[in-house]
């Protein structure tokens, strides 16, 4: 079937009215959506990273990929991948189909932009029928308390922020974790700067601005539990740890989970396995046994 037969946008909304957000008479907020799925999917906490190679067909194959797997995942994660070369109605398209397997789906944008241009990116993501995207702390705290109040007053029960805290490539040692000064309360008269690691600051952050989750890399186990700890002492919130970086990238899924995340994104070593479902089966069980750090 082509594309374009299968984009029939009516059906989607169909499909995303008999999924799981029209059953609730209250308005859940991302994670309430996600834990949703998560128990729908027989206590999976994979997200899905859709990175196929934008060729032909390329909406056809993300939705069979959906279809094949839906029942491993509790949600999928999309890129420029398939945002550059994808229009909005076919992206919406996917949101609808993702929605009518009680999916949630995370825009893995970085957003990085001063307040008025990332408002204008949620409102468009919002319209395109994601439930959450990613976003870079650089842009400073007051920056993503604004882009984050506005996100979480967008679509049904609000858009949730994840924020990157330390990303999981090699080099993110050189940036996430570069050692910087700044003034604090800690600081001493004699030197009025204490120093720390950039990711530190950026974990504040998130977490003063009521980011929903953060992202720490499955190759950085020990930043994962340093995170963990943190999140954890809060005592009115709570804040998911999203943890891409496993298999392809050589991170242990389990390891990730044992430390401390919640959730793990997984692409490659999914959807370029000899057997996909049996992948997704296998990450979905392991994810599975650790309960949610929360609970
Ligand atoms: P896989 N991703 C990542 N590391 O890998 N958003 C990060 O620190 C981060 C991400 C994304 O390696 C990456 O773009 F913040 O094939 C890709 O879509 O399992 C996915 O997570 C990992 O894909």
């Amino acid at each position: 079937m082509s594309d374009e037969s299968k984009r029939d946008h009516n059906q989607g909304e169909d499909r995303h009215a008999r999924g799981f957000m029209s059953t609730s008479t209250s308005i859940p907020t991302f994670l309430k959506r996600l834990s949703r799925s998560v128990e729908e999917h027989d206590g999976s906490r994979v997200v899905l990273a859709l990175d196929l190679e934008p060729r032909d067909t390329l909406v056809d194959r993300v939705c069979s990929t959906i279809d094949a797997l839906a029942c491993y995942i509790c949600g999928i994660k999309i890129n420029m991948h398939l945002l550059l070369p994808s229009s909005m109605y076919d992206i919406k398209y996917v949101n609808d189909h993702a929605h009518s397997y009680g999916l949630q789906s995370i825009a893995d944008i970085k957003l990085n932009d001063i307040p008025s241009t990332n408002k204008v990116a949620i409102d468009s993501l919002t319209d395109s029928g994601f439930d959450a995207f990613t976003i870079n702390p650089i842009i400073g705290l007051d920056a993503l308390n604004d882009t984050i109040n506005h996100a979480h007053s967008r679509g049904v029960g609000g858009m949730g922020a994840i924020a990157l805290v330390y990303m999981s490539h090699k080099s993110a040692e050189s940036s996430y974790g570069m050692q910087v000064k700044v003034a604090s309360e800690r600081a001493s008269n004699q030197d009025p700067l204490s120093s720390t690691k950039l990711y530190r600051i950026f974990l504040e952050w998130a977490l003063a601005s009521d980011a929903d989750g953060i992202v720490v890399g499955a190759t950085r186990p020990e930043i994962i539990m340093e995170c963990r700890e943190i999140v954890g002492k809060q005592k009115h919130r709570i804040t998911a740890i999203f943890s891409p970086g496993s298999g392809a990238q050589g991170g242990d899924p389990s390891i990730a989970l044992r430390s401390g995340a919640d959730y793990i994104i997984v692409g490659r070593s999914i959807l370029y396995s000899n057997d996909p479902v049996k992948e997704a089966s296998r990450l979905a069980k392991i994810s599975s046994s650790y309960p949610p750090a929360w609970a």
